[in-house]
């Protein structure tokens, strides 16, 4: 679908065979449109923003903050004050762990262990620093979070847990676990970074099911790197610590302390990443255009067939449930993921292999590493052809 958007999917590769590029939960490739407003805007609309009072200074501002306008709307936030742009998702939890400092020894911060290590060590260092105790969810032999009811939420004042797995592909019900947390008196902060560039996503009727915090990632929906966002609700944003301090984020700089602006500029010290910004908003606009309800049913139709071709595959484990977000993971016996990604990087097929930072599943898993294929919409099924073919020639040569 739309495969010809992406430049960079016909690029010669050295293996002398077409690029098969199944990395796209590390990382997704960028469409013309995105690579073009880029490019506008670094020719025609850059200089710093909110602080000039010049043309182009206007314009850049104007750029930025229509892009958070244009990036608010595509998650349906409650209100654009409630969307700060960060680096991307491992800056967005961090920002909520350093500020959140209502925590308090005795607290309990649930994370569970399917988690990605950005939703994991900025809790470890939270714990640490507040007296507050680090507790797991355990992931159930199926791959998911079990008997939703059966979670003990009591005594949790923090509750963080991803949308989607990165290696598994779980697909949390983040509505059914944020209204339990909420109940039981948890804040509640869910990782988005696998979700958003898949399915509609509508932080409004997370909000209200008892969401307080969703972050997400611009580098896998089509965007560029360095940006992404947190959307906060208001009144937590509004008590919690700045991220930073420096320009942008004051209102009066005192010779002993310093009074904060209003969200979301308490939360974006120094000059943002503005054409960051507005490569993720044609990035949203792009993926509005194509319809997110589509983009879900091919990544999901893709991932789907992939893990039907892969379990057909002598001495292959599959990891995960069978309703599976755009990730499927696997191991071959007798052959090391990393081996495999070599062999499959020479066949032009490009894989993840490792421990996809998730170090605690993998002890759940029993593995030190797992090779994943992740989906995006513009792969094919001769792609996935071409994965199976790479493993047989893998085996060949492991004699397997
Ligand atoms: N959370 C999840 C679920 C992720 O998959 C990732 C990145 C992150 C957080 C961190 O995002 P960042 O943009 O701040 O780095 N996941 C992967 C991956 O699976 N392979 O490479 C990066």
């Amino acid at each position: 679908m739309n495969r010809d958007d992406f430049p960079i999917l016909s690029r010669p590769h050295p293996s002398g065979k077409p690029l098969a590029y199944l990395d796209n939960a590390a990382s997704s490739q960028r469409p013309t449109a995105v690579l073009d407003r880029l490019r506008r805007y670094d020719e025609e609309e850059h200089a710093n923003v909110h602080r000039g009072m010049h043309h182009l200074a206007e314009l850049a501002t104007n750029a930025y903050e229509g892009a958070r306008t244009t990036v608010a709307k595509f998650l349906n936030t409650p209100a654009s004050h409630q969307l700060l742009f960060t680096r991307g998702t491992t800056e967005a939890i961090n920002l909520v762990a350093t500020g959140y400092e209502r925590l308090k020894p005795g607290d309990v911060i649930l994370i569970t262990r399917m988690e990605h290590h950005s939703n994991i060590v900025p809790w470890q260092l939270c714990a640490q620093r507040t007296g507050a105790t680090l507790r797991y969810l355990d992931v159930a032999a199926d791959g998911t979070l079990g008997y939703i009811d059966a979670i003990d939420f009591s005594g949790v004042a923090l509750f963080a847990v991803t949308h989607v797995s990165n290696a598994l592909g779980t697909l949390n019900p983040i509505a059914e676990l944020a209204a339990r947390a909420k109940a039981a008196g948890a804040t509640v902060l869910v990782d988005g970074a696998q979700a958003v560039p898949h399915m509609p996503v509508d932080l409004t009727a997370f909000a209200e099911a008892g969401v307080d915090f969703y972050a997400f990632s611009g580098h896998k929906l089509c965007g560029p790197t360095g940006i992404g966002g947190l959307v906060g609700r208001t009144s937590l944003l509004e008590t919690m610590n700045p991220f930073q301090g420096g320009g942008e984020m004051i209102d009066v700089v005192h010779d002993d302390y310093s009074t904060w602006a209003d969200l979301p500029y308490k939360f974006e010290a120094g000059t943002p990443n503005m054409s960051g910004a507005v490569g993720l908003a044609a990035a949203c606009d792009y993926l509005t255009g194509i319809g997110m309800e589509r983009i879900e049913s091919e990544t999901k139709r893709l991932s789907a067939l992939a893990a039907e071709r892969l379990a057909g595959v002598d001495g292959l484990t599959l990891y995960g449930p069978s309703e599976r977000g755009a990730a499927v993971s696997f191991n071959l016996d007798g052959i090391h993921p990393h081996d495999l990604a070599q062999i499959l990087d020479q066949e032009g097929v490009a894989i993840r292999a490792g421990h996809l930072c998730c170090q605690p599943l993998m002890k759940v898993l029993d593995v030190p590493a797992v090779a994943r294929a992740s989906f995006y919409f513009y792969n094919t099924d001769a792609e996935i052809e071409r994965l199976l073919t790479g493993i047989a020639t893998a085996k060949r040569i492991f004699r397997i």
